[in-house]
């Protein structure tokens, strides 16, 4: 360490022996100018610079010997040390409050102004112990500020002027984010959105700009508080930000159909991603795209301003939203947490290949074609395909029906019976993707499956290698149990039935007999054997030749 003679500090005080900054061991602040010769501050004065400013934004230590108790000596003790800082301390400094704390310290606010208008972000405190020793000096002003402009400051917008070039600049208008607040008691719309201007001196770059400081808070279509500055001479957009925090916020998109619906997303690094974190699980509900390729489970489903309002987005938005459907219905119709109830993430990938006219559960993960346009849309669309898929995975974690003969029929008419369960109103199955071009069909039909060619009695059971022994064909024998079952009881009943048949009694090699028995089991639990609900089950398969 190098000693050198005491000198006079631009602070006013006499020093002794003078130490550098010292940081601790292996830790030099990213933001300290080592160039910067800071030994000046005195003895035990620790000294901070941040790059590009030319006056030190910390100064702490024993800064005075003299006492000051009120604002009229700090502002003298600037004045006498115009020096260090470079400010006329009643021309640049406007005094905003004085705080005492309970150690008796003293807290002197201020802000930096040019003509009377603040820097933006240019707060310069003055701090005294309680016996009215300066101790500390911070804060972040720009001396260049003071003489950057000339003649008298004066805006060319007004606020609201400056208000409209925020909202332009950000594509939406405050009437926008006011259509989809909730309505109060009363009828009237509770006005969520709040927005604010301030005129401010603002630095970009080496610049300074007389600007508007607007502020636009709003909940729909997306959760935001957005700073815009408002150049206040020519309304240009000097700098935008949104400074919504990390985490959980409600945006919107456009479904395959293109009906909007508001989404749970999550925000990230100035980007939404389809990524539900509201849900009470250990994991989170995730949208994927595959990009047309056949790599799992691809890059995260993101957009810019959380409206995923593209055509190609449709997939994600719906993957998401229904699999948050098919994830509350378990939850609050069984108390199961997730397929495996265990919480665990539900992960979607969409944009499966190309022309892809299928979905599937691959044992970890939902997958979901686009469709060619012709036999299929995008999978993911229909609330019915997406119960089918995740209720596969339910299957997979409870029976365990193999995906062969007839488990692997039963496995499919399991999913396809869920998929009635949660997309009530009908009995078919893909309706709202299938054949765009064409209204009224569907891939499958619970009530009449001969429609789509698929057997609804034993008689017609068909025997076949293809299609893992015709899972997809025969799954219509137990299809049409279900309807009868559903359409004779309802969905309340038929459902608390199917569950615990699915979740007590099926197993990996259960067969149309075992899935009889283990219904009729599951109702003789829940309502007693020969209650009217069991004997609506043994009616059920007995009309499709099962027993
Ligand atoms: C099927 C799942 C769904 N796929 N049916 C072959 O026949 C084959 C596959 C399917 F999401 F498209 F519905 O159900
Ligand atoms: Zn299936
Ligand atoms: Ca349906
Ligand atoms: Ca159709």
């Amino acid at each position: 360490m190098k000693k050198r003679t005491s000198i006079m500090l631009a602070l006013g005080l006499t020093v002794g022996s003078v130490l550098p900054i010292t940081a601790a061991a292996n830790t030099t602040p990213y933001n300290v100018t080592a160039s910067k010769d800071a030994s000046q501050f005195g003895k035990d004065a620790k000294v901070t610079w941040k790059k590009g400013q030319t006056v030190p934004s910390f100064v702490h230590g024993k800064l005075s010997t003299k006492v000051y108790k009120d604002q009229a000596s700090v502002k003298q003790f600037l004045k006498d040390n115009k020096s260090l800082y470079q400010l006329d301390a009643d021309k640049d400094l406007t005094l905003l409050d004085v705080q005492t704390d309970e150690l008796g310290s003293k807290h002197y606010n201020f802000v930096q102004s040019v003509q009377g208008i603040p820097v933006d972000g240019a707060k310069f405190k003055v701090h005294t112990d309680k016996n009215g020793i300066i101790t500390a000096i911070n804060g972040d002003v720009f001396p260049a500020a003071s003489n950057y402009f000339k003649g008298n400051l004066k805006a060319q917008l007004t606020k609201d002027a400056a208000l409209d070039k925020a909202w332009k600049s950000i594509h939406l208008t405050k009437e926008e984010t006011l259509t989809n607040a909730e309505a109060g008691p009363t009828g009237t719309k509770f006005e969520d959105t709040v927005e604010k201007a301030e005129l401010v001196v603002y630095k970009k770059e080496n610049d300074f700009y007389l600007a508007y400081k607007t502020n636009l808070q709003f909940i729909q279509p997306y959760g935001a508080n957005w700073v815009v500055y408002v150049d206040a001479v020519n309304g240009n957009v000097l700098d935008s930000y949104n400074a919504v925090a990390d985490g959980a916020t409600t945006g919107s998109g456009y479904g395959v159909l293109g009906d909007y619906k508001t989404l749970n997303t999550y925000y990230s690094n100035s980007t939404y991603y389809l990524y539900d974190v509201t849900k009470p699980m250990s994991g989170v509900i995730e949208t994927r795209t595959a990009q047309s390729r056949t790599v799992l489970p691809g890059n995260y489903s993101v957009d810019a301003d959380n409206q995923f309002n593209a055509v190609s987005q449709g997939a994600d938005v719906d993957a998401n939203y229904y699999a948050g459907k098919v994830y509350d219905y378990y939850k609050n119709t069984f108390n199961r947490n997730s397929f495996d109830n265990n919480g665990a993430t539900i992960r979607s990938s969409v944009h499966y290949s190309r022309n892809y006219n299928n979905a599937f559960w691959n044992g970890s993960q939902m997958v979901y074609g686009d469709g060619d346009g012709v036999t299929f849309r995008a999978l993911s669309g229909a609330l019915d395909v997406v119960a089918h898929e995740l209720t596969h995975a339910v299957t997979e974690r409870t029976a365990g029906l193999d995906y062969l003969n007839q488990s692997g029929a039963l496995n499919e008419s399991i999913s396809d019976t869920f998929g009635v369960f949660l997309d009530k109103g009908d009995y078919l199955i893909g309706e709202d993707v299938y054949t765009p071009s064409k209204s009224g069909d569907a891939l499958r039909s619970l009530s009449n499956p001969t429609l789509y060619g698929q057997p609804d009695n034993m008689s017609n059971f068909v025997n076949t290698t293809s299609d893992n022994g015709g899972v997809h064909t025969n799954s219509g024998i137990p299809n049409k149990a279900a309807y009868l079952t559903i359409s004779s009881l309802g969905t309340s009943v038929a459902e608390k039935i199917y569950y615990r048949a699915l979740t007590v009694y099926l197993n990996p090699q259960s067969n149309f007999s075992d899935a009889r028995a283990s219904l009729l089991a599951a109702a003789a639990d829940l309502y007693g054997t020969g209650s009217t609900q069991y004997n609506a089950v043994a009616s059920a398969w007995n009309q499709v030749g099962v027993y």
